[in-house]
């Protein structure tokens, strides 16, 4: 079946083809035909335009003065190549010349896009490309990136390129104009991905851009670290605590999409309808909302009853808290002979688990709970409130740090900012150094002494005596 949609001279509605024809390498199975009336070739606004909507071919087609057809240019996107140039463009100088089998030549041009973007052949999960784009230090990005690749990873993403772009100049916002986002698009489509991901936050204004000029799935880096609490979270609470977050966050950045505007011509006409339906869905969500947060406090209320019981036998609780993947709950694990589930991934223990530890033949309360990570959400903190407030009642808490991580100083500096901002600070607080099996004694017993930890490897038990003495030093 074929389908022609015909503009005027003020632009041309293209309808909205996200769900059509998307998949790696594929195309939109779209050719734009349109007229130069002063025989200038194709422009930068429609070689953007070829990329951003993924069209098979952008034409144009000049007219001499007597109005007939003369020149004509066509271009076409081009697989990941040396030369790294995105596209290619051709000129016929006369359009009875064109000869050109544009269907075979598309089949292929998609065969080898899909072949690249493949890659190591069939993998199922979704491609992503990660992008920075800021002001700051290119390291400082660079490693902000490598985290955001292991929580892509953590969401079982398979990411496929990186991209870092860094500003000079005044403006603090970031803008991303619409040649950087075609740029973006292109390598997208090269390396077959159809999900981009940004590090740091998306303001409402800067999704709305993005969301109005591709037809790529676009997040920010709260989104995924939301996207992993929904998927690990198991019990009730939870559950609701990270659909809170998520409503939360989502509620200002629901948007209609535009892409039922032209877009060939910056978007003539409106939101007009789309505008209703959003408020509908606007309300829907405060709706939920408040649902949600009845049910919370339900569940709340049950749990302070719970812990009244339990604060009522005077047995002393700690608290282990760090940054995610540090090795809380292998340590945990180890002291008390328990299998809470342990994963090289990040964000795996959500809900808090308690069990029973003998200390200097005194029993005592070990809790391990979710972990930590820099510029947490806000929003998933706040939905996260009443399992932190448990942490109010330790009487020790057991900061545990991976030694082993290049960002070492960077993570115990964030753990300690979050339990400031939780009102933490003034709980007796022991900094541990896990994963000292993967240094050598010189390094360990060198940042141990500079950063005023205790060294462990959670996973061998002859190495926590230390630790254990000056759990048992503070609380008795
Ligand atoms: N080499 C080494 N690996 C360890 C050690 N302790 C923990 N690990 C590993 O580090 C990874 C994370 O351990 P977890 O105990 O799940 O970490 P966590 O702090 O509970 O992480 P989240 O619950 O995801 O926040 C796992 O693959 C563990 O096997 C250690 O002492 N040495
Ligand atoms: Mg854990």
């Amino acid at each position: 079946m074929e389908y022609v949609v015909v503009g005027n001279d003020q632009g041309i509605l293209i309808p909205d083809l996200a769900r059509f024809r998307s998949g790696p390498g594929r195309l939109k199975g779209l050719r734009c035909i349109h007229t130069h009336l002063h025989g200038e070739p194709l422009s930068q606004e429609d070689l953007t335009d070829l990329a951003l909507l993924k069209l098979d071919l952008m034409l144009c087609l000049g007219i001499n003065s007597k109005g007939i057809s003369a020149d004509l240019w066509y271009a076409h996107l081009l697989p990941k190549n040396n030369s790294g140039q995105p596209w290619t463009v051709e000129h016929v100088p006369d359009i009875g010349r064109l000869r050109f089998d544009f269907s075979a030549f598309i089949i292929d041009l998609e065969a080898e896009l899909a072949k690249a973007g493949a890659g190591l052949g069939m993998d199922e999960r979704e491609r992503a490309v990660l992008v920075s784009v800021g002001k700051g230090a290119r390291r400082e990005a660079e490693e902000s990136l490598d985290e955001l690749k292991e929580l892509a990873r953590s969401s079982n993403l398979l990411v496929v390129d990186c991209i870092i772009q860094r500003r000079t100049g005044g403006d603090a916002r970031f803008s991303l104009g619409k040649g950087k986002l075609s740029e973006l698009a292109v390598r997208s489509l090269q390396a077959g991905a159809n999900l981009l991901i940004f590090d740091g936050e998306l303001s409402p204004a800067q999704v709305r851009v993005l969301t109005d000029h591709t037809e790529m799935k676009i997040i920010d880096r709260n989104q995924l670290i939301l996207d992993i609490f929904a998927r690990r979270a198991i019990t009730r609470e939870g559950k609701i605590q990270v659909e809170l977050a998520q409503l939360r966050y989502l509620l200002p950045r629901l948007i209609t999409k535009n892409t039922a505007m032209s877009r060939l011509t910056g978007g003539i006409g409106g939101r007009g309808p789309g505008e209703t339906k959003l408020e509908i869905n606007r309300r829907r969500v405060r709706e939920r909302i408040v649902l949600l947060n009845k049910e919370l406090k339900e569940i709340r209320r049950q749990r302070q009853e719970r812990r009244k019981k339990r604060g009522n036998r005077g047995v002393p609780v700690i608290s282990i808290v760090g940054y995610t993947n540090a090795g809380k709950s292998t340590l945990l694990n180890t002291f008390t002979r328990s299998h809470i589930r342990v994963d090289d991934r990040l964000f795996v223990t959500l809900d808090p688990t308690s069990r029973r530890l003998r200390l200097r033949d005194r029993e005592v309360i070990i809790t391990d709970t979710v972990g930590f990570i820099k510029d947490l959400p806000g929003d998933l903190l706040e939905a996260f409130a009443a399992t932190l407030e448990e942490l109010h009642e330790a009487e020790l808490l057991v900061h545990v740090a991976d030694m082993s991580n290049a960002r070492l100083a960077d993570q115990i500096e964030s753990v300690d900012r979050t339990l400031n901002s939780l009102d933490l600070a003034e709980i007796p607080t022991i900094l541990v150094l896990n994963k000292c099996d993967q240094l050598d004694e010189i390094q360990t017993a060198r940042l141990a002494e500079r950063l005023g930890g205790i060294p462990i490897s959670a996973i061998n038990p002859t190495t926590l005596s230390g630790l254990r003495k000056a759990m048992e030093d503070v609380i008795f």
